[in-house]
Parts: C-alpha cells; structure tokens; sequence
C-alpha cells in the first residue's frame, strides 16, 4: 500500500534504474553469444530476475552482483531444463524467449502468474509455428493463453507480416530467425521499440533494416560484450509528468535512454506544453541516452490528440499521461491504442475507474480515452489492478490531490521500478 499526500514542491536530480526491455535482452543475447558478457546498470526488478531465473534453468551460469555477468554458450548451448520455466508478470520473457525455446532440440513448458496467464499468446504462436516449432497452451475461442508447450529444433526462415505493432512479437520471430537456415523479417505496420535489432548488431548479428522491415540471417557467431545500460524512460515518465503538472517544478534525470522508439513522451510533454531540454546526448552500448529536464509551462497544460505513429512509441507511458490530460486545458483524445487492453491489466479500464473516482471526467473508448481537462482531483482509495504502471500513475494523481490518495496493491511496482516510492518522497514536500 502507498499513502500519497498533495506535493507543495516537487524538485530534484536524479537518476532511474536500468531500461527494463534493454535488460532483458541483454541477458537473452548474452546467453546465446560466446563468451563472458558484463552487464552494468542492470535494473533488479522481478521481471528481469525473472528472465535471469529462466536462463538459469535452461544451464546458463548468471551470476547477480552490483554487474551481471552471463557465461554464454552460443546458440547450440542450452539444455532441456528440468523444471517448468516461470516468468512471474514478465510478458516480454514469456513472449520473446518462446522466440528461442522455438529454436531449441527439446520441449519446454513455460508460464507464469495469474496475469500472465491471461496474455494473448496467439501473436507470437503463429509465427514461429510458421517456422516449424510446436506450441499448445489453454485455449480459449480463438485465443491460446499460458501455460506454453514448446517443442522445437531446426526452423524454417518467413517473412511475417506482423498485424500489431509489438516489439514482443518482431523479437521472438528475430530470435528464432538466428536458429533458422536463410534470412528471416519481420514487416511491421508502425515502428515498435527497436532494442532487440540493436542488441544483435551490437553482439554481432547480420541484421538489415528498411524501413519498417527488419530482417536477420541465421546461423551468427554472436560474440559476448559490455553492456551498460540506460534508465528506463519508461520508469522517469512518472516524474517527468508530476513535474509538468505541479505548479513551480522542475526534474533533472540523468542518463535516460534516449531511443528514438520509446521518447513519444517527449514529444507528448512539448506538445502540451512543458519545457522539456535534452543535453549531454551520448551513445553507449548500441543505444542512445542523455539528460532530461521537464518544467511545467508555468500555466496549464493543452489538451492534444495521440494516436497512429506515436502510440507504440510511448504505449506503456498512456496510464501516465492519463494523469497528465486531467489537467490539461480542454479535450485530450487518445486513439489506436487498444493494445492497452491487453497489457498487465486492462488498462484503459483501469485509470477510467480510478481517475474518475478522484474526481477526473474520462470516457473509455474502444481504443483509447477521451479525458476532458482540467478537474481538480480529490485523495481517494485506489487499485493497482496488480499492474505496475497504474499504481505509479496513480501515485503522481495523488501528489496533485486533495487529501489522501491511498493506493492498494503496490507490490507489483518492484516488477519494473524498485525504489520508486522512495526516490518519490525525496522529491515531494
Ligand atoms: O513485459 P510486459 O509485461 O509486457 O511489459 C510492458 C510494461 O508495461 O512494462 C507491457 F505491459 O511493456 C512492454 C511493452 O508494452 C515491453 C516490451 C518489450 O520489452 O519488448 C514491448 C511492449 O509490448 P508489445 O506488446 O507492444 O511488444
């Protein structure tokens, strides 16, 4: 539980933990490289432990410390492991590393908790069923849900059109292309996040890339690397919004992931009107990073319209700049972004119910949200939904609310962002 009281100033310098996608993969890639990989700012979140855990089951030595190191095997290196694999909250472990258990010699099962197991896993079965691998899991109508049983070994290269903008689903097929004779693509319909593409390329991978199509030759030699990776723009959108939204504040965050696929916010802050300054802009690791400072315009912010293009570039920030639009002058619309719907929870439901009960007027869509600004929001007894993201937005909600804002079930903040409630409190007053 998180108890949350209005913020007279919100202020301060500092840093977020490791980008939790870059994490991931970066253990992935260096399990199936050979050779030692370091990895530093690793974010020691559940669900990059999870994966780590998985990796361990399949015979990988991982050793966890203030680095990681990761005694990779190349491709061929894994063994059947002897127990189920479980990736807890974890949809980016189940998702993309079914795209490697896909290219294995043996059968795995794979699950994990209750929300998992409600996670359409159809996207990704069908591609690499394409390939040649067997999955089954729970069916249900049309859709096939957790548990997965993965039986596979050699596989055929496609070209897969993919009709939702996921970079879950472009990486499993890319990974199962290295375990497939040929090049394999992946055609999207919008750009999603690009991290997995980097990774290969930067532990040695022939990847090409036009445009919207990224295709991988199978069969690399990937060889094990350092990598350091940057804070989760993702984990300092909370605080990038509280300080556009509380009258007088200003963040500095430092050494924030920079990839041109995951700044939608960004552009978003600007938009509506906040002062938003990027410097110190570097590339480390295959992936670009820097500063950011957000101020608030000094009045309030603007209504705005998201949607198309920019959705998969800022999907996991919407809960966040929900919040955001409650205070924003007129009508914000958000369109095309019914994959919210099938995330953690449902999350289109779930800040509709929640902000609406602290006082904000929001219409849920069948893709999206119509959130009519600005309303005063009052402290009230909120839920989590056991999802991450709706807890830390919820929390930002309470620094500009009257009274108390108690928010329920805030365990699953550690899935992405441990320390968040503390670094919070530093900077609210
Ligand atoms: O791992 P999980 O649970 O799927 O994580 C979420 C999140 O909010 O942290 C989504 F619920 O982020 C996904 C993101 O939405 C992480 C991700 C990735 O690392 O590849 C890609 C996005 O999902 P998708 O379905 O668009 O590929």
């Amino acid at each position: 539980m998180l108890k949350i009281h209005a913020a007279e100033k919100f202020q301060g310098e500092i840093s977020v933990p490791g980008d939790k996608s870059i994490s991931h993969r970066a253990i992935m890639l260096g399990a199936l490289a050979k050779g030692k990989t370091t990895i530093t700012n690793f974010l020691l979140g559940e669900d990059c432990l999870a994966t780590v855990d998985c990796f361990k089951k399949l015979g990988t030595q991982i050793e966890v410390g203030d680095r990681i190191t990761v005694k990779g095997l190349g491709l061929s290196g894994f063994k059947a492991p002897q127990d189920t694999l479980y990736v807890g909250n974890s949809g980016t472990t189940i998702r993309i590393l079914s795209g490697i258990l896909a290219g294995q010699p043996f059968t795995t099962e794979i699950t994990g908790d209750a929300s998992i197991q409600k996670r359409p896993m159809k996207r990704i079965i069908d591609p690499l069923a394409q390939m040649g691998a067997i999955i089954s899991g729970k069916k249900e109508g049309e859709q096939i849900y957790p548990p997965l049983r993965i039986s596979g070994g050699k596989l055929r290269p496609i070209t897969y059109k993919t009709p939702v903008a996921s970079a879950q689903v472009k990486s499993a097929v890319l990974l199962a292309g290295l375990f497939a004779e040929g090049t394999t693509g992946v055609l999207e319909p919008e750009y999603s996040r690009d991290h997995t593409e980097r990774m290969l390329k930067y532990f040695g991978a022939r990847v090409r890339i036009e445009e919207k199509n990224i295709y991988v030759n199978g069969g690399p030699k990937l060889t094990a690397k350092e990598v350091d990776i940057p804070g989760d723009i993702s984990s300092a959108a909370y605080f990038l919004v509280a300080a556009a939204i509380i009258p007088g504040a200003e963040i500095v965050i430092r050494d924030i992931g920079l990839n041109p696929t995951r700044t939608g916010i960004l552009e978003v802050l600007r938009r509506m009107g906040a002062k938003v300054e990027v410097f110190d802009e570097e590339i480390i690791s295959g992936e670009p990073r820097g500063t950011i400072r957000v101020q608030g315009p000094g009045s309030r912010v603007q209504k705005i319209k998201i949607g198309g293009e920019l959705i998969p570039r800022l999907i996991d920030e919407i809960p966040i700049i929900t919040v955001l639009a409650t205070q924003a002058e007129g009508q914000t619309v958000i369109s095309d972004a019914k994959e919210l719907r099938v995330k953690e929870s449902d999350r289109i439901a779930a800040m509709c119910s929640e902000l609406n009960k602290m006082g904000a007027k929001i219409t849920p869509t069948e893709d999206g949200m119509i959130i009519n600004g600005p309303t005063p929001l009052k402290g009230s007894t909120a839920q989590s939904y056991g999802d991450h993201r709706i807890a830390m937005s919820l929390a930002i909600a309470g620094l500009i609310a009257d009274g108390e804002t108690i928010i329920q079930d805030t365990e699953c903040i550690n899935t992405s962002f441990p320390g968040f409630s503390k670094l919070l409190e530093g900077l609210a007053r």
